[in-house]
């Protein structure tokens, strides 16, 4: 299951920014729009409405065959049977998260080589790296140059998706450069139409 994981288009769900009333529909709309993978990323939520909405979420993702992933969680990830977590540098280590998680989908965000490295040597499956631009969207984070996302391309051989900024323009700066996907809120769900917004984004991706 995991080798067949497409991270073309990674979607990161957002209830404060997004254009419609509810995550499950701007989920719906970005994974008929062509996201790839949904990242369920929740904040001030308690753990009974992460677990009821992971849930609804994940009938929509497993309806088109997109891998749901669970924001900061591995209980979560684990109690709505979903395909996996992504963690940051302040959540459970990667090696514990495996424990509980065994096979599923483990995704650590990065920002530097040695963390890069450690990542997947801990068995990530893959790595958010990023943030490449400042983001309103997340304001607390590292930056990562292109010559430093080079670098991490160079020192790890597990997927690569990068995140902060990525939009219809500044995509393009990224291709060529053996990155798998691109994680991206704001570009998507903020947009008044999301299904169209994703659409275009992937296609400028590919294309
Ligand atoms: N991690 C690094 S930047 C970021 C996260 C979750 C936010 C990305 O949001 P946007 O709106 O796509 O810039
Ligand atoms: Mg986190």
């Amino acid at each position: 299951m995991k080798d067949r994981v497409d991270y073309t288009l990674y979607l990161c769900t957002d209830r404060e920014l997004m254009s419609c009333d509810t995550v499950e529909q701007s989920v719906r709309e970005a994974v008929e729009g062509g996201a790839t993978v949904v990242q369920l990323r929740e904040k001030d939520v308690s753990s009974l409405e992460f677990y009821d909405l992971a849930v609804r979420v994940k009938e929509i993702t497993d309806k088109y065959r997109v891998p749901l992933i669970i924001n900061d969680r591995a209980d979560i990830a684990l109690a709505a049977d979903c395909s996996g977590v992504h963690l940051g540098q302040s959540d459970l280590p990667c090696k514990v998260a495996r424990k509980i998680l065994g096979d599923r989908l483990i995704g650590v965000s990065v920002s530097t080589v040695e963390e890069a490295v450690r990542a997947q040597q801990d068995g990530a499956d893959y790595l958010g790296v990023g943030a490449m631009y400042p983001t309103s969207t997340k304001t607390d984070t590292e930056f990562v140059t292109k010559e430093v996302l080079a670098d991490i391309r160079a020192a790890v051989d597990i997927p690569i998706v990068i995140i902060g900024g990525i939009n219809q323009s500044t995509l393009s700066n990224f291709k060529g450069m053996g990155i798998d996907g691109i994680a991206v809120i704001s570009a998507i769900v903020s947009k008044p139409d999301i299904r169209a917004a994703a659409c275009e984004i992937k296609r400028l991706w590919t294309e």
